[in-house]
């Protein structure tokens, strides 16, 4: 198989791995950092981790290729972390949870289909190549959802909300697509009136 093959519609592979992102890199910090789950949870509570607690979670490696909506695709990214499968059983969300929207330090979000959130591949990564993140990459926490435009791999994440109702993120606000699939090239919003390819 070659490369290519592999590639995603109108993808390509860049030298290094870009750091993209809207806005300020958040400054961690560790006493007052915590990571939340709310919204639509089974027990109707809200839960909230430590730093040292999050990093006290059973943990899973993932290797997976990084596709940027501006079409890098980054091949191999090895991660490590805590897998969404784990969240969800620390945190289980209500049988009508149909969404989630993933937040971040300054209020950057994105939303995911909970069975997108669940992929077997979806993690919250701590680690990246076997380095613990920079502050560029996401660190100490990201969201990383490797068979979805990588806007959706929400870097520097403090919070993940259950949602019974679908909302749009930030990026799905303006203009980019709800879904997110880079096979189908669900690029733009304006796809989804499209009929699917
Ligand atoms: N908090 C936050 N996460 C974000 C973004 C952002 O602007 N803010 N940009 C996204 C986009 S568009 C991309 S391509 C990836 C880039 O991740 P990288 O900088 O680690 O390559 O982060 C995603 N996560
Ligand atoms: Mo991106």
């Amino acid at each position: 198989m070659g490369p290519d093959d592999r590639l995603p519609p109108g993808q390509y592979v860049p030298r290094g791995w870009p750091v993209l992102h809207y806005g300020p890199v958040p400054k961690f910090r560790p006493d007052t950092w915590d990571l939340r789950v709310y919204g639509a949870t089974e027990s109707g509570r809200e839960y909230a981790w430590t730093w040292p607690q999050v990093q006290a979670m059973p943990r899973a490696k993932v290797s997976a290729d990084f596709h940027c909506v501006t079409k890098f695709t980054v091949p191999d990214v090895g991660w490590e972390g805590v897998l969404t499968a784990m969240l969800v059983e620390l945190a289980p969300p209500a049988d009508d949870a149909t969404h989630v929207m993933v937040w971040a330090d300054y209020g950057y979000s994105a939303n995911l289909r909970m069975i997108d959130f669940l992929d077997d591949r979806a993690l919250l990564a701590t680690h990246q190549g076997g380095e613990p993140l920079t502050p560029d990459h996401g660190a100490p926490l990201r969201m990383v959802v490797p068979h979805l435009y990588a806007w959706k791999s929400v870097k520097w994440v403090r919070a993940i909300e259950y949602l019974t109702v679908d909302r749009r993120g930030f990026w799905e606000e303006r203009g980019y697509h709800n879904i997110a699939d880079p096979w189908h090239e669900q690029r733009y919003s304006y796809q989804e009136d499209e009929p699917p390819a």
